[in-house]
């Protein structure tokens, strides 16, 4: 006997508050994860994604590139680090960014997105220097580079992260200082806003079983509150389907939130360690990252089901209700799994990419490229209107590969 999928009444409060645009709270979250209704899950992130963007799907023209995959750490999840002397080991000279920028703009691209490993034996002259190269080859091009746990590296390098054996509020504001004088500098290079990455699971217990040596989720967020403060606008990830737990998962949407909260209200009462002030950076976007355990220390384990990367985006749109945007990474989701997204909360899908060395999904090389016709096709046939975006969520007008910027697309949440 064939039965309908049947609609789950715990539900119904969620979907109240959900329809009301009220906050949902942790146990709310819980239910999302438990419920078998997974459909009513989709379509109640879909209510949210909708009232903020209607039916409008973003894309972008960009390049990602590593500058270096040589770290410091061995994080258990991951397969993209080699240590010195490995064969697989590349640390780009500045020439090669220079050219590779040249061809990001001869391509038409307005991003590029710049990630590496905490390259133990790059000094801190690099990266500005890689930053003002990139701003010469490309003046209209917009940088995004360098998660938060670069950004502590980069101040460890340049000896001006001094708060680390220092405890308390003193320890802190000392660390902030730091992250301030990296975060400064870069700017004035040429940073225009830093990616999501390095988030992980924001767990001191997932912390020390499968990324220990890397910051934890305290300092994790301070980077992105000075930058919020400098006035830079800022991503955030969740790396899930390994060793953590939903609670924790939720736990980690919270703390987002919560940062968000405070950026968004715009002004630091002066009581922290960052000495009051206007904001007028914030979060624009969570990437929730499927774990792949393909070459990585915890290979044994199998890795996210569809039905629970569906899942997690969807409760990602309906937690974290003060994120403008919610993106589903082709890359690492698929194409095809992106599309669904959209119609379960995703109003973003990343763009062109070309080269990516993080993940290498189906045995897939680093050559990963979609065409923006590609990216324009999928967009339409999930039923939503492709718009291209910058990096900063403004509309892009474009013949060719002559682009220019038409103004912001939305302002509901602040933006
Ligand atoms: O920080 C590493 C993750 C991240 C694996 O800001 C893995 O717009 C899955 O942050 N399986 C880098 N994930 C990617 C990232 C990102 C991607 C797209 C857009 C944006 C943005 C940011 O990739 C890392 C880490 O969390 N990662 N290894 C793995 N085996």
């Amino acid at each position: 006997m064939v039965t309908a999928p049947r609609i789950d009444p715990a539900l119904d409060g969620v979907r109240r508050r959900v329809e009301a645009g009220e906050r949902l709270s942790l146990d709310d979250g819980d239910l999302l994860y438990r419920t078998p209704d997974i459909w009513s899950v989709c379509e109640l992130a879909d209510v949210a994604r909708r009232r903020l963007h209607g039916d409008t799907a973003y894309y972008n023209v960009n390049r990602h590139l590593n500058y270096s995959n040589v770290c410091a750490l061995s994080c258990s999840f991951c397969d993209f680090f080699a240590k010195r002397g490995d064969d697989r080991a590349y640390t780009r000279s500045l020439r090669e960014i220079r050219a590779e920028a040249e061809r990001a703009a001869e391509a038409g691209a307005t991003e590029m997105h710049i990630v590496g490993g905490l390259d133990p034996y790059l000094p801190w002259e690099y990266y500005p220097q890689m930053l003002a190269t990139i701003r010469e080859a490309a003046p209209s091009i917009h940088i995004k580079a360098f998660t938060a746990v670069e950004i502590v590296h980069l101040a460890k390098v340049a000896r001006v992260y001094k708060g680390a054996t220092l405890g308390g509020e003193e320890g802190r504001a000392a660390r902030m200082e730091g992250i301030a004088w990296v975060l400064e500098r870069l700017i004035a290079a040429g940073l225009g806003s830093l990616p999501g990455g390095g988030a992980e699971v924001f767990d001191d217990r997932v912390h020390d079983e499968a990324f220990k040596g890397k910051i934890r989720s305290d300092v994790w967020l301070d980077v992105h509150r000075v930058a919020h403060h400098l006035g830079l606008n800022s991503n955030a990830t969740m790396l899930y389907g390994h060793i953590e737990d939903r609670h924790e998962r939720l736990a980690h949407m919270d703390m987002l939130r919560r940062v968000q909260d405070d950026a968004l209200a715009g002004f630091d009462s002066g009581s922290g360690p960052l000495g009051g002030g206007v904001i007028r950076g914030r979060f624009q976007t969570i990437i929730p990252l499927p774990f792949f355990p393909d070459g990585s220390a915890l290979e044994r384990l199998p890795g996210p089901s569809g039905l629970e990367n569906l899942r997690t985006l969807a409760i990602c749109r309906l937690m974290l209700d003060n994120f403008p945007h919610v993106k589903a990474f082709w890359i690492m989701q698929t194409l095809g799994m992106a599309q669904l997204m959209l119609q379960c909360g995703a109003d973003d899908i990343d763009g062109t990419v070309v080269w990516y060395d993080i993940t290498k999904v189906g045995g897939a090389g680093t050559h990963q490229e979609v065409s923006v016709a590609d990216l324009q096709r999928a967009i339409r046939e999930a039923g939503f209107t492709p718009v291209e975006r910058d990096t900063l969520y403004r509309r892009v007008g474009r013949e060719g590969k002559n682009w220019w910027v038409e103004g912001d697309l939305g302002a509901r949440l602040g933006e």
